[in-house]
C-alpha cells in the first residue's frame, strides 16, 4: 500500500493573486513547469506538487489551478476531485472576478473543507489586513468556508507559511473518507509520455484499487488496456487505491488516444450515457433565468461536454432557484450518482450553476410528468426517501444497505439507518439473513409473490388432472422475470405458511386443488385399467394397450400418468406394467412363499404364479426396490430380517 493517505488540496482564486507562488513557497517546487508558463509567469496547466512533510500523518498533494478566465475549464477539472480548497485572495487586490467564480465552482462541486490565504501580506499594512479579513469572513458566510481559518501569508517574507502548514495538517485530519464502491475509477487529468516508460495517464483514484497487470478500460470510448506500471508520488508501486494521486502506464495505447476528461476504470464497470438526471442549482448571481433546452457546457469529473438542459420540472429556473433537469449530452460521457457537476453558459461565458447527478443512466422523461419528477426528487431527497426509491427501482434484485448507498452515491453511514427504519415500517422485506442483509421493497416482493401464485394457479387450470407441478417450472418462470433464487425460496415459504401451497420434494401442490380429469379421459382411464386388470400377471406392453384402445399416444400417456400417480397402475420396470390388484396378489404370493421357506427365488415365484420368468423377475425387483424384500445371492428374503 502506498505509505500515506493523500489529502488533495486544490488552489483557487483570481489570476496573479499568488496561488502558484504560495505552493512554491510551501513546497519548494514551482507548480508551473511548462516553458510557456515560466516565460509568461502564468499558470496554464494544472500543477501537481507533493508537500514534503515527513512528520505529517497524511501526504498533502497540491493541485495548482490557473486563475485566468480562459482556463476555467481546466480549473473545474482540477477542482473536481479535491478533498479541500486553499482559497487565495491577494491582500492588495482583495476579492476579484475569478475569486467569485472559483468560489462558486468550489461550492457547486461540493467541496467541504478549506482555508483562506490572504497572500502578498507584505504589500499592505495591518489595518488593511484586518479590514480584508472581515470582508472575506462575510463573503464566505454560509458556505463551506464559514469559520475557516483566514491566514495572511507572504511568499516574499515567509510570513504565515508555518501557520498554513498547520492549518493544512488540521484539514487533513478532518477529511472524511470518500465513499468507495470498491470498483476502480480514475478520471484522467493528465496524459504524458515518459521516455522509456511509455504512455501515462494520471488522476485521483475515486474508487477501489488498481494493480499492475490489471485490465482496465478507458471510458467513454471503451478503449481496452492493461496497466503496465503504477507510480504514486514518483515511486514505482504494485498498486494504488482510492484517494491517491496516481499515474498509470498503459499498454498498447497512444498519447493521441487519450485526453483529460476520460475515465480509466475497471473493464465494463461504467456505462457511457448521453443522459443524466440531476438537480440543478442556479447561482443567485446568474445573469439570466435558465430556460428549457438552453445549451451549456457541462463540467463533470475532469470532462467537459456540451449539453442541453431539459427542464423536467417548471418552465424556467430563476437565479437562486433549483429544479430537476435532464442533461442531454452532445456526446457520451460517464458518471455515477452522487457525482457533482458545474454548468457554464456560452454567452456571456459564465458559471451559472451546478448540482449532483441523481441517475447516471436514466430513461427519457416526459416534461412535467409528476411521477418522473417525484422519483427524481426522492432520489435527491432525504435519506429515507432516496433509499426507498432505490429499492423500488431495483425491482426484483435484492440490495444491501451498502449497495443502496452506492447506487445513490451517498455514504453508508447515512443510508443504513434509513434502511433499518424502512424495514421496521414494513416498507422493505429482508430476503437473506446473510451478512450483509439484503432487502426487496415490500411492493416488489408482494408483486412477485402474486405472480408466483398466479403461475401456480394457471398451471393447474391447464393440467387439472395433475396433483402437483414441478418446482423447476415455477423457478424457471420466476428467474425469467428477473427474480432471484433466494427471493423465490422466501416467497414459497411465505405461501406455504399462508396455506396457499404445499411444497414437497421438488414438487409444488396447490391447496384445495384436487387432480381431476374430464369425463372422456375418465372413461379412457377406466378402459386402460380394465385391460391391465384382465391381463393380471401377464401384463401387456403399454404401447399395445394404447393401440388396442385406439388412443393417441399423448392422450394415452397423460391418462396413464394420472393412473400411475393415483396408484391404480404400477410400473414395475421399463416393460412391465401391472394393475394394482394384480400387484397386490403378487405380494400375497411372495409373502406366502417367504413365510414358508424363509426366502423366494425368481424360479419359485414363476412356478407358484405360473407366469414367465420376465414377470417374476420384475415383481421381485420391484419389491426389493420398495423395501419389502432384499436380494441375497439369487434369493430374496424379507428386508426386515436381512
Ligand atoms: N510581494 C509579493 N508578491 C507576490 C507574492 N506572491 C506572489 N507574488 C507575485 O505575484 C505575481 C503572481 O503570482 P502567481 O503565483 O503567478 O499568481 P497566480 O496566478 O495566482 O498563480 C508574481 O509576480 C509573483 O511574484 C507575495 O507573497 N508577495
Ligand atoms: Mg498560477
Amino acid at each position: 500500500m502506498p505509505d500515506k493517505e493523500h489529502v488533495i488540496v486544490g488552489t483557487a482564486g483570481h489570476i496573479d493573486h499568488g496561488k502558484s507562488a504560495l505552493v512554491k513557497a510551501l513546497t519548494g517546487t514551482d507548480p508551473d513547469t511548462l516553458p510557456e508558463e515560466k516565460e509568461r509567469g502564468l499558470t496554464i496547466e494544472l500543477g501537481f506538487v507533493f508537500l514534503d512533510d515527513p512528520a505529517g500523518e497524511k501526504q498533502i498533494v497540491f493541485i495548482d489551478v490557473p486563475g485566468h478566465e480562459k482556463f476555467i475549464k481546466t480549473m473545474a477539472a482540477g477542482a473536481s476531485q479535491i478533498d479541500a480548497a486553499l482559497f487565495i485572495i491577494a491582500a492588495d487586490e482583495g476579492i476579484s472576478v475569478q475569486t467569485r467564480e472559483h468560489f462558486d465552482i468550489l461550492r457547486l462541486l461540493g467541496v467541504r473543507l478549506g482555508a483562506v490565504a490572504l497572500t502578498k501580506s507584505d504589500l499592505v499594512d495591518e489595518a488593511r489586513l484586518a479590514a480584508l479579513k472581515a470582508e472575506v469572513r462575510s463573503f464566505v458566510g454560509g458556505s463551506f468556508l464559514e469559520g475557516a481559518p483566514i491566514v495572511p501569508t507572504s511568499a516574499v517574507t515567509g510570513a504565515g507559511l508555518g501557520e498554513i502548514r498547520d492549518v493544512l495538517r488540521g484539514l487533513g485530519r478532518r477529511v472524511e473518507p470518500r465513499p468507495d464502491n470498491g470498483i476502480f475509477r480514475m478520471p484522467i487529468d493528465r496524459v504524458f509520455i515518459i521516455q522509456g516508460f511509455g504512455t501515462v495517464v494520471a488522476g485521483t483514484v475515486l474508487g477501489g484499487r488498481v494493480a499492475a497487470g490489471d485490465r482496465i478500460e478507458i471510458f467513454p470510448e471503451g478503449l481496452k488496456s492493461r496497466v503496465r506500471g503504477i507510480q504514486v508520488h514518483g515511486k514505482k508501486m504494485d498498486f494504488s487505491a482510492i484517494g491517491r494521486r496516481t499515474a498509470l502506464n498503459l499498454q498498447d495505447l497512444k498519447k493521441e488516444d487519450l485526453r483529460r476528461g476520460q475515465v480509466a476504470a475497471a473493464e465494463g464497470s461504467l456505462v457511457p450515457t448521453v443522459r443524466l438526471d440531476a438537480r440543478l442549482d442556479v447561482l443567485r448571481s446568474a445573469e439570466k433565468e435558465v430556460k428549457h433546452r438552453d445549451r451549456v457546457r457541462l463540467h463533470i469529473g475532469t470532462d467537459e461536454v456540451i449539453a442541453r438542459l431539459a427542464l423536467i420540472e417548471g418552465r424556467k429556473i430563476e437565479p437562486g432557484g433549483s429544479a430537476m433537469v435532464q442533461l442531454i449530452l452532445e456526446r457520451p460521457a460517464v458518471a455515477l450518482p452522487g457525482d457533482r457537476f458545474v454548468v457554464r453558459t456560452f454567452s456571456p461565458l459564465a458559471t451559472i450553476g451546478g448540482g449532483t447527478v441523481l441517475d447516471a443512466g436514466p430513461k427519457k422523461h416526459r416534461r412535467f410528468s409528476d411521477r418522473d419528477i417525484e422519483g427524481m426528487k426522492r432520489l435527491g431527497g432525504r435519506a429515507r426517501d432516496a433509499a426507498e426509491e432505490v429499492f423500488l427501482q431495483a425491482a426484483g434484485s435484492p440490495l444491501s444497505a451498502g449497495e443502496a448507498a452506492l447506487r445513490l452515491g451517498r455514504s453508508e453511514a447515512e443510508i443504513e439507518p434509513a434502511v433499518r427504519e424502512l424495514l421496521a415500517d414494513g416498507r422493505l422485506v429482508m430476503i437473506g439473513p446473510e451478512k450483509p442483509e439484503i432487502y426487496l421493497h415490500q411492493k416488489m416482493y408482494a408483486g412477485q409473490k402474486e405472480k408466483i401464485e398466479a403461475d401456480v394457479r394457471k398451471y393447474f387450470e391447464a393440467y387439472p388432472e395433475r396433483p402437483d407441478m414441478p418446482f423447476a417450472d415455477v423457478r424457471a418462470a420466476f428467474l425469467k422475470r428477473g427474480g432471484e433464487a433466494r427471493t423465490l425460496r422466501l416467497i414459497i415459504d411465505d405461501l406455504r405458511r399462508a396455506g396457499v401451497v404445499v411444497a414437497g420434494n421438488a414438487r409444488l401442490g396447490l391447496v384445495g386443488h384436487e387432480a381431476r380429469m374430464n369425463s372422456a379421459d375418465l372413461k379412457a382411464g377406466e378402459e386402460i385399467e380394465a385391460v391391465f386388470r384382465r391381463a393380471r400377471f401377464a401384463a401387456p406392453l403399454e404401447e399395445d394397450v394404447q393401440r388396442r384402445l385406439g388412443l393417441n399416444p399423448s392422450a394415452f400417456k397423460k391418462i396413464l400418468d394420472a393412473l400411475i400417480r393415483e396408484g391404480r397402475i404400477v410400473r414395475l420396470g421399463a416393460k412391465v406394467t401391472y394393475q394394482r390388484e394384480a400387484l397386490d396378489a403378487a405380494r400375497e404370493a411372495v409373502l406366502g412363499l417367504v413365510e414358508r421357506h424363509g426366502s423366494v427365488t425368481i424360479a419359485e415365484l414363476r412356478d407358484r404364479l405360473n407366469l414367465s420368468r420376465k414377470y417374476a423377475q420384475a415383481i421381485l425387483e420391484h419389491f426389493d426396490k420398495t423395501g419389502l424384500t432384499k436380494r441375497v445371492d439369487d434369493r430374496h428374503v424379507p428386508a426386515a430380517r436381512a
